[in-house]
């Protein structure tokens, strides 16, 4: 049995769902999308967009407008159903009841032959656990449904290139769920499709982002070691980076976002004695924005009543995602502990709740200390010369 492909339903229109619906919708398919946000239906279908994405804007208007992407609140009947819901952080254990809640709300509209793919980050065991099982549990024959995990892989900034030119990792729960999501991807992807059980896609993921971690833990540790021993990171890592096999991250103020901070912690709660380094990683990522505090702390010592300018907000450069976000606690903490007067600016955002934000020029004048958060665009213009008043804490060593 070979599974019709032409309709997709996709659940969750997030920075995953809602780029894969408009893509899908762009390419032919007729496509559903769904949120439990009327407000994100609402936006959408009047050819908005309720985040910020490279592009994303044009692509989703022309969705829309093709006639061929239709969002609503409740899902439709379709070929393919794509669910593609947060799995956060409890604690530090997985909450994966979206998924649940998910696979609930599909189940009335699947039929025999159709394909059901997780694409959320998952621990490993999810798709058989909660989406084959809710399936069966909802009246479905499992032998008649199609089940796989594809992890999405794309990354915020760059999501509309890497959703079509990145290899995707294809897990179903039998070889012919795998068979039939490969040919699913096949048709929009340019990467490889790469066919592979669920549970080992599911461990593909997280042992990527748990890669990444380690990897910028290791920076962030070398920028503490130079900053003791008075050598300058940036040059380190420059030089060392020289080296044809080694190549070290950059560090910066902490990992943020809902993926690298997250995501290692669904491999530490299944394995915690096994995933020492894992752990470790975690530790040293989660410690280093209280590293940059005391730096400020530091310098605001200095000055009867310091003025901090923070530069960026978001958990990285170029996007308006404040999930997680290192830059957000740091400058939330100097605040409560009143290190100085602060002035924020972030380009990617037109406001924040408690934050007011203030042009970049401003900033900088008014600013004793300027503290930078993130790598943004416009921050990479800041020259040297600009802040020769200033006392500088570069957490992206981004003026030099
Ligand atoms: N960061 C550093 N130094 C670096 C690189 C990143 O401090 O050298 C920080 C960033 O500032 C940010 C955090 O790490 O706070 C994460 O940023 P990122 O750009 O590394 O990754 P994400 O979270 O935007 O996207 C990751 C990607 N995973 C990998 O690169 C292995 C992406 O491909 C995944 O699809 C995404 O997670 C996800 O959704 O899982």
């Amino acid at each position: 049995m070979k599974p019709e492909l032409g309709s997709v339903c996709v659940v969750g229109l997030g920075y995953i769902g809602l780029p894969t619906a408009s893509l899908l919708a762009t390419k032919g398919f007729s496509v559903t999308g769904v949120d439990v946000s009327e407000n994100v239906v609402r936006t959408i279908n009047g050819g908005g967009i309720h985040l910020v994405e490279p592009d994303l804007d044009v692509l989703v208007k022309s969705a829309v407008n093709s006639g061929n992407l239709v969002v609503n609140t409740v899902p439709a009947e379709a070929d393919v159903f794509i669910i593609a819901v947060p799995t956060p952080l409890r604690g530090k254990a997985p909450d994966l009841s979206y998924i649940e809640s998910a696979v609930q709300e599909i189940v009335p509209y699947v039929r025999p032959g159709n394909l059901v793919i997780l694409e959320s980050t998952s621990p490993v065991g999810t798709t058989e656990d909660i989406v084959a099982k809710g399936l069966r549990e909802g009246g479905h024959d499992p032998d008649s449904i199609f089940v796989a995990h594809c992890p999405e892989r794309v990354l915020p900034g760059q999501i509309l290139v890497e959703l079509i030119e990145n290899d995707r990792i294809v897990g179903g729960i039998n070889d012919e769920s795998t068979a039939a999501a490969a040919a699913f991807y096949e048709k929009f992807v340019s990467g490889k499709v790469l066919g592979t059980t669920a549970r080992t896609a599911e461990l593909v993921k997280l042992a990527e982002n748990s890669y990444r971690d380690v990897n910028i833990a290791f920076a962030n540790e070398i920028s503490m070691i130079c900053e003791k021993d008075e050598v300058n990171t940036w040059e380190v890592i420059e030089l060392a980076n020289k080296h044809p096999r080694v190549n070290i991250l950059n560090p910066g103020p902490g990992v943020g976002g809902h993926c690298i901070a997250v995501d290692p912690w669904f491999i530490i709660h299944r394995q915690p004695e096994l995933a020492r380094l894992i752990r470790t990683a975690r530790e040293v990522n989660d410690a280093k924005p209280a590293w940059v505090i005391d730096r400020v702390r530091q310098c605001a010592a200095k000055f009867k009543h310091a003025v901090i300018g923070c530069l960026g907000l978001s958990f990285k450069a170029d996007v308006d995602d404040l999930r997680e976000s290192p830059a957000v606690d740091i400058v939330r903490q100097i605040g409560e502990d009143r290190l100085g007067d602060i002035l924020v600016c972030e380009p990617n955002l037109r406001s924040h709740p408690t934050l007011p934000l203030r042009p970049l020029e401003e900033v900088i004048a008014r600013s004793d200390i300027v503290l930078i958060l993130v790598d943004h665009r416009p921050f990479r213009r800041i020259t040297a010369a600009s802040l020769k008043e200033k006392i500088v804490i570069d957490t992206r060593g981004i003026v030099r």
